[in-house]
């Protein structure tokens, strides 16, 4: 959000205040103040005129600039209530030099996973791409999409769900008639051999949306606890991210913690064939060791099954 328009709505929260005496503190014209406040209303804020001046009595539900108001992390929304997919437009976005940008939708029309398959994206989720460009190798980027599940997994624990991690790339909550996913994470990237240029990590999570719209191996926070506050959860994720960011290697500990693989029986397709034993470890930035009849075989990427114990 600009600058000028972040600090009247701070103002507008301490309020009430006089367009004149906005427009003294901001050092900006008066019909700069009503500017801003009549973009802020269209934007959805309720900004009340009293005897004693404006104050701000609503923030919108969800959306570009209620998101980033109040956010505590450095990234501009750009808000879409519809669109192909959020990672199409991120990668835009990256092309053209963009970095710290959340491309942020209600609902996807064309929402993909990896290998191209398709995500159901229905209004109600939170579906997000993150643009950066990190000073980081190539070889590092999967310590990305473990920061994007960590951040996911704490927004959703906050909100009452017992969400757990899927080696590499989903949260999941185990119930007694088998794992559901709660979000699936894309991260796609540009770069040479020793330097990324860009990276855009893909994060879509099933928040306010009914069972009846997801595929069966899907569930919802909705379905879960009910519906909650999507602005407040959105800002909760890209907060989690931005800390997590800054420490790459502090990544792991908390993805152990979360880790709903590590200690069980696994099968992982892998561009290799299939390594199947323990997940007992994950290494930096993100190597899965299974332990299996043959020793400990170290697995960077492929699709990961929960066994049940023999
Ligand atoms: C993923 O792929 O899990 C990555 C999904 C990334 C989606 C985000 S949304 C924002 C951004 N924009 C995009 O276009 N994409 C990213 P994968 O591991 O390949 O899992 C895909 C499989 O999950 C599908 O084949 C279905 O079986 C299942 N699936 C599809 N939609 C789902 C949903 N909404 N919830 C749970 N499972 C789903």
């Amino acid at each position: 959000m600009q600058a000028t328009r972040e600090r009247v709505l701070a103002a507008l929260d301490e309020g009430p205040v006089t367009g004149p005496d906005l427009a003294d503190r901001l050092d900006v014209s008066r019909s700069a103040v009503w500017k801003h406040v009549e973009a802020l209303r269209e934007a959805g804020f309720g900004i009340d005129s009293t005897d004693d001046g404006y104050v701000l009595s609503s923030v919108p539900e969800f959306g570009g600039p209620a998101v980033e108001y109040g956010l505590d992390a450095p990234f501009e929304v750009e808000y879409h209530d519809s669109i192909p997919s959020t990672n199409a437009r991120g990668r835009e976005l990256a092309t053209a030099g963009e970095s710290d940008v959340v491309v942020l939708a209600d609902e996807q029309t064309g929402g993909r996973g990896r290998l191209d398959r398709e995500w159901d994206s229905p209004s109600g989720g939170v579906w997000l791409s993150l643009v950066l460009r990190p000073d980081l190798p190539p070889t590092q980027i999967p310590v990305y999409t473990l920061a994007a599940a960590v951040s996911v997994a704490t927004a959703a624990r906050e909100a009452g769900v017992d969400a757990t991690i899927k080696w590499p790339n989903d949260v999941l909550v185990e119930t007694a008639a088998g794992d559901r996913k709660l979000c699936g994470i894309l991260t796609e990237m540009e770069g040479e051999a020793d330097r990324v240029s860009w990276v855009v990590v893909g994060i879509g999570v099933n928040v306010n949306v009914a069972s009846e719209e997801l595929p069966p191996e899907g569930t919802s926070v909705q379905e879960q606890v009910g519906a909650v506050d999507r602005r407040a959860f959105t800002q909760r994720l890209l907060e989690t991210f931005d800390d997590l960011r800054a420490d790459p290697h502090g990544v792991l500990d908390e993805w152990r913690a979360y880790a709903g693989t590590l200690g069980k029986q696994v099968r992982v397709e892998t561009p290799g064939g299939a390594v199947e034993g323990e997940a007992v470890d994950v290494e930096f930035p993100g190597t899965l060791l299974v332990e299996t009849e043959d020793g400990i075989v170290r697995v960077t990427a492929g699709d990961c099954e929960h066994l049940r114990p023999a």
